[in-house]
């Protein structure tokens, strides 16, 4: 019987490592669609175990198993992940906010990213503000990703922008935030140039703060710019 993308969720958020991987071998093999596999199924998937933390009926054991699900899944998809052939669009800097040990949204919006043709650098987790200016000034980076999951720790993007300021370097650098409890409000609330959904969004969004053209999309949000 073939896979289905709706198995892939189940086999995640019921946290069947064994089962959730061979569910994914076998849809690359029959050619179910990566994109699919990864939002809908994988993603989807780790959305319900964050549902079920969220009311009590999962615990932390479950949030630390869903990432180990989750994670091996990624990377057997990653390859089979659509590439860009349009040239370097531009250099991003990208990590998780000092506090912050999410590792796989940002990961992934880089893997998406380096597809889409842009040098990224991937900095890391749980990182000092200070360390986000330094490498975009050491590796001459055009736009600085923040990933901040937790309500406790998106003040540190706040803190970023404002070290910026104060160094007299806002203008040097597009800032972007993203993470499950981030928004565009709270994006231009402070001041960022930006806010992406998920990992595809965060390609459309770079692309337009690099000047490029990018496709009207409801669940991104540019500087200036509201689409949808
Ligand atoms: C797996 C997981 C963990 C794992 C992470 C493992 C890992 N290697 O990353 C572990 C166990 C470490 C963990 C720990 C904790 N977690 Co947790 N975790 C999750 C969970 C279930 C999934 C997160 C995930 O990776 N999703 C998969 C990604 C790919 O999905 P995504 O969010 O759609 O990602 C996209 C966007 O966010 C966007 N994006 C991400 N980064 C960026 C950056 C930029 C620049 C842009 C543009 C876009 C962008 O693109 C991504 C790719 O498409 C979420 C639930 C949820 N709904 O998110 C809770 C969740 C985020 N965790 C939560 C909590 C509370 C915690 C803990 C505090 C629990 C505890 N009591 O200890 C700790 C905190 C640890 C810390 N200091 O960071 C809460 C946060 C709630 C809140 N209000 O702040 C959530 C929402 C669960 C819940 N419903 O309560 N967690």
């Amino acid at each position: 019987m073939s896979v289905t993308v709706e198995q892939i969720k189940d086999a995640v958020w019921q946290l069947h490592k064994e089962q959730a991987i061979e569910l994914v071998k076998q849809g690359l093999e029959e050619g179910l669609d990566p994109v699919d596999m990864l939002q809908n199924g994988v993603i989807r998937g780790l959305q319900i175990v964050g549902e079920k933390f969220g009311a009590k009926e999962y615990f932390l054991a479950e949030l630390v198993m869903g990432g180990k699900v989750g994670e091996p899944c990624i990377e057997l998809i990653t390859p089979h992940l659509p590439p860009s052939v349009e040239g370097k669009p531009g250099t991003v800097v990208i990590g998780a906010v000092t506090g912050d040990l999410h590792t796989i949204g940002y990961g992934l919006v880089s893997t998406q990213l380096e597809l889409a043709g842009f040098e990224v650098h991937k900095l890391g987790i749980d990182l000092p503000s200070m360390h986000f200016i330094d490498k975009a000034k050491e590796l001459n980076a055009d736009i600085i990703g923040l990933s901040a999951f937790l309500v406790t720790t998106i003040p540190y993007c706040n803190e970023v922008i404002s070290y910026l300021e104060d160094m007299n370097l806002r203008d040097e650098y597009k800032v972007i935030i993203g993470g499950t409890e981030t928004s565009a409000d709270k994006a231009e609330a402070m001041d960022a140039d930006g806010w992406a959904l998920n990992a595809v969004q965060s390609v459309q969004l770079c692309k337009r703060l690099m000047g490029k053209e990018a496709q009207a999309n409801d669940q991104w949000w540019a500087s200036d710019k509201r689409i949808g």
